[in-house]
């Protein structure tokens, strides 16, 4: 059968839905929930668009039966959400919190009612204010926090979790917040950021230990991946200097991450990239060994490539740039359509990273966790929202995995960013990135047509290989 609305992809293949605690579940003082420093940094005013938090968000925390059942609806086999580390372990450290506990409980198991898999990822940028205040990520001991704080969830959840994900797009955490400063806690750094990329990884790998020794006490066994957020960087021109900017940031953006975890070394070019900033102060002997344990899974959240021209560095003297100052900066891409993020819509793209990392690095079983696109999407008279855009990019992006699953990659599942209209960090409740509307007066949701599409998907899939089955 062909339908090109349906992109055909293999049988087995995961579909699901993405969401992270702090966009989605409000009740940001219940349940003995703690401030993150994204509570914090959301209340400082100037930070996020129209001064919006998540303190109610989606009502998610009320609401997560609904949303569960709307899922089931859907049929999607898997939901990938994250808990909160202020919701689990309050300020970091000490005992865990029963009733934060107690949410995931109930959500796992309303989950695995519905037959749907949850797919947990630890970190998903909610790190407690008690923790900010001690250095965040730019000290280690935050790693070992966090180790605390995974053993502490995988004991109470993982009889019923499997597949865990320690961190979400650690580049966001240690760059976006330490060195841009546009995410929590909003620093704008060098060396610092470094570090904090550092201990992230070192993070996950203590975190990784933790989920296998909790599942082998009780004599099964964890998946464990990590969600980066790998970037598709093209040169604007064939020029050297061009060229040169984007090998820089390849290691910001994906070297960083990829060499540690999977190849147990450092980027070959880190002096290149961040002069003296990279100094290697933040590193002991022995840390690449707990960063590169195997991973069962990779983690790849995708919308948009990269252009980058070369750049002068915004800061001439070395010694104060930001670990983002890497002389190079993004150029539009002409003749495409861009979403409401300013994203450029580019699915072969998607294609070219995917087959050019798997040739490139010796790649476990990949996910994308995310993948999708904000629209202006408005309900029309009739009540619905007619994202035709969504649809759109969904189909093409699903389209250019199955190619490169054609070429070889091993792509087991796609998650849909998102299940919900929800809180887009900086951006607030303005960009609408959901295949569920939420109406954020009155919290109500309402399937877009990219949710009915994405559900006839999932069924067409069903049927078509249900019927090779019978066919063989
Ligand atoms: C993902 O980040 C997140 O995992 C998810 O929570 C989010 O909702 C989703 O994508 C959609 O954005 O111009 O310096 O302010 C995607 C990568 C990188 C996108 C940081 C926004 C802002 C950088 N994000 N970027 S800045």
């Amino acid at each position: 059968m062909t339908d090109d609305r349906f992109p055909v992809l293999p049988a087995g293949f995961l579909f699901g839905t993405a969401t992270a605690s702090y966009q989605i579940e409000g009740a940001a003082t219940e349940g003995g929930r703690t401030p993150s420093i994204w509570d914090t940094y959301a209340h400082t005013p100037g930070n996020v668009l129209r001064g919006e938090t998540g303190d109610t968000a989606c009502d998610h925390y009320h609401r997560y039966p609904e949303d569960v059942a709307l899922m089931k609806e859907l049929g999607v086999g898997a939901y990938r959400f994250s808990t909160a580390w202020p919701r689990i372990r309050p300020g970091g450290r000490g005992p865990a919190n029963p009733e934060g506990l107690a949410f995931y409980d109930r959500l796992v198991d309303e989950l695995l009612a519905a037959g749907i898999e949850p797919v947990a990822t630890l970190y998903h940028w909610d790190l407690p204010q008690e923790l900010e205040d001690e250095g965040g990520w730019r000290v280690r001991s935050t790693a070992e926090r966090f180790a605390e704080y995974a053993r502490i969830t995988a004991d109470r959840l993982g009889d019923r979790i499997t597949r865990w994900i320690t961190l979400n797009e650690p580049l966001c955490s240690a760059f976006i917040g330490y060195a841009v400063g546009r995410h929590a806690p909003g620093a704008r750094e060098g060396t610092p950021a470094l570090a904090a990329a550092h201990n992230l990884m070192l993070a996950h790998g203590l975190a990784a230990r933790e989920l296998r020794a909790s599942a082998a006490a009780r004599g099964g066994t964890a998946e464990v991946g990590i969600t980066l957020n790998l970037d598709r960087l093209l040169p604007a021109t064939g020029s050297d200097a061009d060229r040169a900017a984007v090998d820089r940031a390849e290691t910001l953006h994906n070297r960083v991450w990829l060499e540690p975890l999977l190849n147990a070394r450092y980027p070959h070019n880190e002096a290149e990239t961040w002069g003296a900033l990279a100094d290697g102060s933040y590193r002991e002997s022995g840390d690449l060994e707990v960063i590169a344990q195997p991973l069962d899974f990779l983690g790849i959240n995708f919308y948009r490539p990269v252009v980058l021209r070369d750049a002068p560095h915004r800061e001439p003297d070395t010694a104060l740039r930001t670990a983002m100052d890497i002389g190079a900066e993004e150029v539009p891409i002409e003749g495409v359509r861009y979403t409401t993020m300013g994203w450029p819509v580019v699915p072969a793209s998607f294609t070219d990273l995917l087959v050019d990392l798997d040739r490139r690095y010796d790649l476990p079983p990949v996910y994308i966790t995310e993948n999708g696109s904000a629209e202006a999407d408005e309900p029309d008279a009739d009540g619905r929202v007619h994202d035709t855009g969504r649809i759109d990019y969904l189909r093409d992006h699903l389209a250019a995995v199955a190619a490169a699953i054609e070429a070889g990659v091993d792509v087991r599942g796609h998650f849909v960013w998102s299940l919900l209209d929800n809180f887009e960090w900086a951006y607030g409740y303005e960009r609408r990135f959901g295949i569920i509307r939420v109406d954020y007066d009155t919290l109500e949701r309402t399937p877009k047509d990219s949710y009915h599409w994405f559900r006839e998907l999932i069924r067409v899939h069903g049927r078509r290989h249900a019927g090779e089955a019978a066919a063989r």
